[in-house]
């Protein structure tokens, strides 16, 4: 997978990838990040990217011109499955949209800051709109990050034994069981005898009921 995020502070989304899970995906080869500044795609003397919105109001919008320069250059370079925008008021972010991008071969991820971007990046551009809740940060770039966060680490390979999704909370629209280790006593608070019984099956079963109650008590939501 190659991701392609495109920015005005380039230097606030890189940390998470130098660390971690994420940056043991990029020694592997098994995903590409690059960073695009779109600072370097303006055509004005003070590298502006944004300016007043026609009709009046407060806030400043991201202008058409390097973001549509930036965006056609990648895309003479290679197809894109997706140019994804990041606004807060785009599909909010769930596993069952990070499993579909974690398919996906080449994306485009662009940072929106100050009141958005110009409409018409989003009607030519964009195929993708995505939150990551709803509150508002103060740019794109940390939701951006979130999302890579959840894709990449669906990618297979990435993951070990270890640390495998697929007994993620949610990945089965429940969320996970509670869980142990040692020691089996501390001060006094012992670990349910059942998962030092050795019995699997029963400890299996143990598990889904744990899920299940744990998300009828928090999440019924996730039920319906
Ligand atoms: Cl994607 N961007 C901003 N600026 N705020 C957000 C968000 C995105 N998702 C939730 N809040």
């Amino acid at each position: 997978m190659r991701i392609d995020i495109i920015t005005v502070l380039p230097e606030l989304l890189k940390s998470p990838f130098e660390a971690s899970i994420l940056k043991r995906a990029l020694e592997k080869g098994l995903v590409e990040v690059h960073f695009h500044n779109l600072r370097d795609y303006t055509t004005n003397k003070y590298k502006q990217v944004d300016d007043y919105q026609f009709g009046g109001g407060a806030g400043m919008v991201m202008m058409i011109e390097p973001i549509d320069k930036c965006i056609s250059q990648l895309k003479s370079e290679r197809d894109y499955d997706d140019v994804i925008y990041m606004t807060p008021d785009g599909t909010t972010l769930n596993q069952r949209i990070a499993n579909g991008l974690s398919l996906k071969e080449n994306l485009i991820i662009l940072c929106g800051h100050y009141k958005g971007v110009d409409q018409r990046v989003r009607d030519l551009h964009v195929t993708k709109e995505i939150s990551i809740g709803d509150y508002v940060l103060s740019g794109g770039e940390l939701a951006a990050a979130v999302v890579c966060d959840a894709v990449i680490r669906l990618i297979p390979g990435v993951l070990n034994d270890e640390t495998s999704a697929l007994t993620d909370t949610f990945q089965d629209n429940l969320l996970a069981p509670p869980v142990y280790t040692r020691p089996a006593e501390y001060k006094g608070m012992e670990v349910p005898e059942i998962l030092l019984s050795g019995n699997f099956p029963k400890i299996e079963k143990w598990r889904e009921e744990q899920a299940l109650e744990r998300t009828k008590e928090r999440r019924p939501d996730l039920l319906e």
